[in-house]
């Protein structure tokens, strides 16, 4: 797996070219993302970072930072998924950096998602539990809410208590046994609860998919919008 992995990230480091401003993102996909960028030592690149992780890795490999006050607009965002459909959408948050990831895929011109093919799934949030980041007072009600559509909900904890964000909020993680009808409209529907800073569900903002095996090929699949290069 970890072939495919560092197939998809190096791929997606191909596309990087001089100048560009990038959005970076989190996990151990982008690991090799971030490994292959800095091998191949591009002139003039800085990127926003997703988490910390991301900040600090970028720090070791001298991958300038910028943050979203320095760019009003990205030229390409990479980062992993938890699951993708058949429609581009996906979802993440698996290691927690989902409000961060989402800032940055929307203010990028070209979001690339790099995964694996057991990543592709017919519905979202059956096999892998969508990420649903949330203030801790509004614990009770979001969990609630998400029960009321059919999901078991479990708030994300580690040996000493609820797991934190780097934004410092909580994560309830939400798996919908029929998986999740419709995304978009569960997207709309969590944006608008009291408490809810945003979910792990990222509705038309892949533009195209590269999919790394572990033979070290890829297949790069794109948007039927997205022009090839
Ligand atoms: C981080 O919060 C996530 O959105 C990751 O991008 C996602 O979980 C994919 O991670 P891996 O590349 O480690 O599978």
């Amino acid at each position: 797996m970890d072939e495919a992995k560092r197939a998809a990230g190096t791929a997606a480091a191909a596309l990087v070219e001089p100048g560009m401003r990038l959005g970076l993102g989190t996990g151990s996909t982008v690991a090799h993302l971030l490994d292959a960028l800095a091998a191949r030592r591009v002139a003039d690149i800085a990127g926003i970072p997703t988490s910390r992780a991301t900040e600090e890795r970028c720090r070791e490999l001298g991958i300038a930072l910028l943050s979203p006050e320095d760019v009003a607009e990205l030229d390409l965002a990479i980062d992993g998924a938890d699951e993708f459909d058949a429609s581009f959408q996906v979802t993440k948050g698996g290691g927690g950096a989902l409000l961060r990831e989402k800032v940055v895929a929307t203010m990028a011109r070209r979001f690339v998602v790099v995964a694996t093919p057991d990543k592709e799934v017919e519905r979202l949030g059956r096999s892998f539990p969508l990420p649903v980041e949330i203030v801790p007072f509004a614990r009770g009600p979001v969990r609630r809410a998400l029960e009321a559509r059919g999901a078991s909900v479990v708030l994300r904890r580690d040996a000493s208590g609820p797991v934190l964000t780097d934004n410092g909020n909580e994560i309830l993680d939400a798996t919908f046994p029929a998986g999740i009808e419709d995304p978009a409209v569960l997207d709309l529907v969590l944006a608008a609860e009291p408490g809810v800073v945003t979910s792990g569900l990222f509705i038309d903002l892949v533009d195209e998919v590269i999919l790394g095996a572990p033979d070290g090929t890829t297949v790069h699949r794109r948007t039927p919008e997205t022009p090839a290069d």
